[in-house]
């Protein structure tokens, strides 16, 4: 009886939780967002303005939206951290894909199905880095190739995991606030369209691109609204972990 009470107690009294992967390239503003978000949702978050450092390790905080928690993982997007990435993959009910608008020249990619990059390339940009396991992710240099390659690549080995299939994606075009940066709608036609309907695009998936200042707050509630309605419509594909 007393377990049985238990049970009933703990159905009653728990919640789903979901958890989300904040990815995208060094300074594109990922830790900014997390703590925008907390700033949002948390009472005693940190105010929205804050000095970052780049972040080496994981950043997570679990926000409360009163019918489920979301669990927000920053994880780094320096490239030797990226081929951590993949272990969180599996686990995660979203990716968060950060864009900062100011770092990708006119936003556009020269061709659809394109690749202006070789493998050479990728490998000139690797020389300073030891080891490796395969993964993309982990393998761009920002030195030897533009942000925007960079991003598409980085972007494509994220939609390439078998792990990411199927979850909603949602990409974030960030640092709208300044007057140097590329259209929301530019980078969506010019990159993000070309990327997911390419090859390496892994089929049809539920995605989203928005625009949003990390730094002002603004369109960071509609991103967590967006994800919220994802995830939970994806629930019966990769559902919830209770607490
Ligand atoms: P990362 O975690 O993705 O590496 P950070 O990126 O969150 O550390 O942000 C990198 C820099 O971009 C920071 O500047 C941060 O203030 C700035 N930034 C992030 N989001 C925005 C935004 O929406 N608008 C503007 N204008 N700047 C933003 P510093 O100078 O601290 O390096
Ligand atoms: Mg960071």
């Amino acid at each position: 009886m007393y377990h049985l009470a238990k049970s009933i107690y703990l159905y009653a009294t728990s919640k789903e939780e979901y958890s989300i992967l904040l990815l995208g390239l060094d300074n594109a503003g990922k830790t900014t967002l997390l703590s925008s978000i907390k700033s949002l949702y948390l009472p005693s978050g940190p105010p929205t303005a804050q000095k970052t450092v780049p972040t080496v390790g994981q950043n997570v905080s679990t926000i409360d939206l009163g019918d489920m928690y979301l669990k927000i993982w920053d994880v780094g997007g320096q490239h030797s951290l990226r081929r951590l990435w993949t272990s969180y993959y599996e686990s995660c009910h979203a990716v968060v894909f950060v864009v900062d608008s100011t770092d990708l020249g006119d936003g556009e990619l020269d061709g659809p199905n394109e690749s202006p990059i070789s493998r050479a390339e990728i490998g000139a940009g690797l020389q300073d880095r030891e080891g490796g396991d395969g993964d993309i992710a982990g393998q761009t240099g920002s030195q030897h190739i533009g942000r925007l390659q960079e991003c598409r690549l980085v972007l494509e080995s994220v939609l390439a995991s078998s792990a990411t299939q199927g979850i909603p994606i949602l990409v974030l075009a960030n640092k709208q606030d300044r007057e140097d940066c590329v259209e929301t709608v530019r980078i969506k036609e010019g990159l993000v369209r070309r990327v997911f309907e390419g090859e390496k695009g892994g089929g049809v998936r539920d995605s989203r691109v928005l625009p949003i200042s990390a730094l002002k707050g603004t369109g960071v509630k509609e991103a967590v609204e967006w994800i919220k309605s994802r995830v939970q419509w994806n629930k019966e594909g990769r559902p919830p972990v209770m607490r």
